[in-house]
């Protein structure tokens, strides 16, 4: 049934803002819920992911011309990216540690210049999407004075609180899923007890992001409707290598100190029924999609989640879909000998282990809940039912109270990971972390006065932007010349260069001394302090 709306004049166009294209499955999944519950709103899906930059603002005045939205809803993905990879503005991280450690005048010259175009680039694409909101809000208002703005995505869920400084008065900022939000809104409900907060008129609730999500059950997005409203779908679907999102669940359990996902998703995991998500998949495939990327925080993020993922891994069997290929984030330790077989019989082709460290110690003090002895037995457990593609496993130097002697141990941890894959197909991918709001690693960063409460996370600006990008003294110069010299000797192959100097650096440890954790007093006091964050 359908429900009411307050305006039976409804025109809403979702506008995913710049982004790689990465398929817009947030503004997908929005679209499709409103029109099962207000199937005669009229609704248009406009992605400047496709768009090239310089048209960003014609091709968004003549989508509002033609459409006439009386509702803008604009999704927007990413603004913050510390990883080592080709950033739009060139590879920030790179950038940065030139900048920061480099010895050799030039370089640091050099970083310099690159980080001032990264941080440019950075503040441009910043401006430049503030500047596409305001602009699609004026231009709608044309047409319908009384036109809203609601913005929400990922990047917003993490700076909700500082977006609101740049908005229109009068925009709903939203945190998280924005399904219910919006029901709210169209029906005339009160939508303020969402995770939202209205510019000019309200004020960011203490802990917001903390706030639980309201349920919602999920079933399968109807792609036949989403291709009516939405033109350049097929863009998608003409590349072979896009891996098209599909969500199997939300919300993560666990705890990690810097992983903000948690709060963005909720703890509380809620599954997908497998036979909506198996259906979603068909739609697709019938469309000629053969590759898939379960965007889930984790695919299993707990033990007690095993038999869910095996349900829908053993329906993705039986539905016939047998040439497809998928990935997603695993939490290696939740694997079983069955859900090993599953996985490689279901065409998983890559996976990214965020275990951030190959020390027991340290993966517990970073609270990750792992056992890294469980995660190798796993992985023998995965080779042995055949799977022979590329896994990534993130590793994040000196995130907490790191030294040689942990360093060795992470070694020979990947090492392990090789002997098990082959080392061709494991990937060490360096992230460094990027410090972000409402974590535990920002509150234990104010405690050892690292920062500042009413510190901007968005600045980019050189005595910020070091700290944010966690690499603290005494190991910081030293990752940052080890990271230099492995862009130097071979930038393409950057994550294994960097665990090849480290090993002629330091060393490596004994398997054994990576997996075993002994508590001493001082890690008693360490984990105390960060408890109490
Ligand atoms: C899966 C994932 C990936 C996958 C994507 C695979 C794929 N093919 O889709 C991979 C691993 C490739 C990836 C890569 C990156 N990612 Co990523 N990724 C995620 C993750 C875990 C889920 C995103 C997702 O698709 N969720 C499912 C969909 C349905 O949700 P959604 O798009 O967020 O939309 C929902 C809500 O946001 C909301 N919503 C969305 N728009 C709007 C608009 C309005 C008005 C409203 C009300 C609501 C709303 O409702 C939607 C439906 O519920 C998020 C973290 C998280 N848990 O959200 C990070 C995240 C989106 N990624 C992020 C980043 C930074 C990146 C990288 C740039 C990292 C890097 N340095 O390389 C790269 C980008 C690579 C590139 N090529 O540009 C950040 C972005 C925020 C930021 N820091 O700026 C996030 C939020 C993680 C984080 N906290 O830092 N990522
Ligand atoms: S890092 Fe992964 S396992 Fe840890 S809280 Fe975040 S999503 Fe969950």
């Amino acid at each position: 049934m359908e429900l009411q709306t307050k305006s039976l004049e409804n025109r809403i166009l979702y506008v995913r803002l710049p982004c790689n294209p990465i398929f817009p499955i947030g503004v997908v999944y929005l679209s499709d819920h409103v029109h099962k519950m207000f199937p005669s709103i009229s609704q248009r899906i406009f992605d400047l992911g496709t768009v090239p930059p310089l048209d960003y603002a014609s091709a968004l005045d003549r989508c509002i011309d033609e459409f006439k939205p009386t509702l803008l809803v604009f999704s927007w993905r990413d603004i913050q990216i510390y990883a080592p990879v080709g950033g739009r503005g060139g590879n920030p991280l790179q950038n940065a540690f030139e900048f920061y450690y480099a010895k050799n005048p030039l370089v640091k010259l050099r970083g310099a210049l690159g980080g001032l175009r990264v941080t440019t680039a950075y503040y441009t694409e910043l401006w430049r999407n503030l500047g596409l909101i305001k602009r699609g809000l004026r231009r709608a208002q044309k047409y319908y004075p009384n036109s809203r703005v609601v913005v929400g995505g990922g990047a917003v869920s993490v700076f909700y609180e500082q977006l609101g400084k740049s908005l229109p008065t009068g925009t709903i900022i939203s945190v998280g899923e924005g399904e219910t939000l919006l029901e709210k809104l169209l029906s005339g409900r009160d939508f303020r007890d969402e995770r939202c907060y209205v510019v000019g008129e309200t004020q960011p609730r203490d802990r917001m992001i903390h706030e639980q999500p309201t349920p919602l059950e999920k079933t399968a997005c109807n792609y036949k409707y989403i291709n009516s409203i939405w033109t350049e779908f097929n863009y998608y679907l003409q590349e072979e290598d896009f891996y098209i999102g599909v969500q199997t669940k939300r919300g993560c359990p666990h705890n990690c100190c810097y992983c903000v996902y948690t709060v963005v998703e909720g703890k509380q995991v809620r599954i997908n029924p497998a036979d909506e998500v198996v259906a979603e998949m068909r739609q697709l495939y019938d469309k000629g999609i053969r590759k898939f990327w379960f965007t889930d925080a984790q695919f299993i993020p707990a033990r007690r989640f095993i038999d869910d993922a095996i349900e829908l891994l053993q329906k993705i069997l039986d539905s016939g879909m047998t040439d497809i290929n998928w990935a997603a984030y695993i939490r290696a330790d939740n694997l079983t000998p069955q859900l090993c077989d599953l996985m490689v019989k279901t065409g998983m082709n890559y996976f990214e282990i965020g275990i951030t460290s190959g020390s027991q110690e340290l993966v517990r003090k970073m609270r990750m809940g792992y056992n890294l002895r469980t995660v190798l037995q796993n992985c023998r457990d995965l080779k042995a039912a055949g799977f022979n593609d590329l896994v990534s496993v993130n590793y994040s130097f000196n995130v907490i109270d790191e030294r040689p002697d942990t360093i060795r141990q992470t070694i020979a941890y990947h090492r392990e990971l090789e002997r098990i894959f082959g080392a061709d197909k494991v990937e060490p991918a360096i992230f460094f972390i990027g410090l972000q709001p409402h974590t535990h690693l920002e509150e234990y960063a104010f405690k050892q006065g690292i920062l500042k409460q009413g510190y901007d996370p968005m600045s980019l600006m050189p005595w910020t932007a070091k700290k944010l990008l966690w690499n603290p003294e005494p190991l910081g110069s030293f990752f940052g010349e080890v990271c230099l010299q492995a862009w130097r000797q071979n930038p393409n192959d950057f994550g294994r260069e960097v665990m090849k100097i480290l090993e002629q650096k330091l060393g490596c440890a004994e398997l054994e001394a990576a997996l075993s954790a002994p508590i001493d007093s001082k890690e008693k006091q360490l984990e105390k302090l960060i408890a109490q964050c």
